[in-house]
């Protein structure tokens, strides 16, 4: 429907936010109801924004009846947490499927065995939309003889398909993953996920934290604290004020907590673990005689 009046809107809202806070209030309630009035209409095949703005495919992989297509922000994988978008092409119609149930599983296979590692479930980004968003924290890097694969498993009106690829997951140039085994015996995946482009500046951070329940199961952990000491190793090992721990807002979240920078360079953000008791189970308190803890990210910016 209605490119007009979503166009005049559009126009509206630009000339009102120009104006006072209330007249741009009553122009975000136009645009929303004209969104609410398109998203009603069957007819309506374009996307209200374009999805795929600041997404660059990573690959493309098929069976007989659909293309799945893998896209990042920089159109890579790597080792460490990946943000992911997925979606799926009809190969008859060449239409974007839009109702698919999907899963995915990804898999390393080893000289020796094959493991999982911990990721999330897939998500419509938007209800009107194509695309299918989660993360996977790749535990390891591929080399030259072990590699991982991507799974897909979807139902589209009650039909299963599912389509399988070798994916490309080079190691990171910079720490950004810690697995260790805690002094509770449980082995633990820490992961850095923000800030993705640091700044002079108290930024804010995003980390995770998964267990290893077995090779293939690595549920997200609960409650416990990531404790955070940035240090400039070049510069006398020197530190910054007003760092806030990481810790989960809800159960199931990631971590989220303050990480301040406070110049350019490389930074070692020594890392320690702390349970629901507040008992360290991995990493060390940085002081004159130890220089960094065991567990750390790397950052250079
Ligand atoms: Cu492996």
């Amino acid at each position: 429907m209605n490119n007009f009046i979503q166009a005049a809107s559009l126009h509206l809202l630009f000339k009102l936010q120009m104006k006072t806070s209330l007249n741009y209030f009553v122009a975000v309630i136009a645009m929303v109801f004209t969104f609410a009035s398109c998203s009603s209409d069957d007819n309506n095949t374009t996307n209200p924004t374009n999805e795929l703005d600041g997404l660059v495919k990573i690959q493309q992989f098929d069976n007989d009846s659909h293309t799945i297509e893998l896209y990042s922000k920089n159109g890579l994988l790597q080792q460490g947490y990946n943000d992911i978008n997925i979606r799926i092409k009809d190969k008859q119609s060449a239409a974007y499927v839009k109702n698919a149930t999907i899963t995915w599983k990804p898999l390393m296979h080893m000289t020796m065995m094959t493991h999982a590692c911990p990721y999330s479930a897939l998500t419509k980004t938007n209800a009107a939309g194509t695309l299918y968003n989660g993360f996977i924290v790749f535990t390891m890097p591929q080399n030259t003889t072990e590699y991982w694969d991507l799974e897909i498993n979807y139902i589209i009106d009650g039909v299963n398909y599912t389509a399988i690829s070798q994916i490309d997951v080079p190691a990171s140039a910079k720490r950004t993953l810690n697995t260790f085994t805690g002094t509770d015996g449980t082995k633990y995946v820490v992961a850095y996920i923000e800030p993705t482009a640091p700044k002079v500046a108290v930024n804010d951070l995003k980390v995770g934290v998964w267990k290893m329940e077995n090779m293939m199961n690595f549920p997200m952990v609960n409650g416990y604290t990531v404790k955070i000491d940035p240090r400039m190793p070049s510069m006398g090992n020197h530190t910054s004020p007003n760092n806030v721990n990481a810790v989960q807002a809800n159960p199931g979240e990631l971590y989220t907590g303050k990480l301040s920078l406070t110049m350019t360079g490389y930074w070692k953000i020594n890392l320690q673990l702390a349970n629901t008791s507040g008992e360290i189970l991995k990493g060390e308190t940085v002081t004159d005689a130890v220089e960094a803890s065991s567990i750390f990210f790397e950052i250079e910016f």
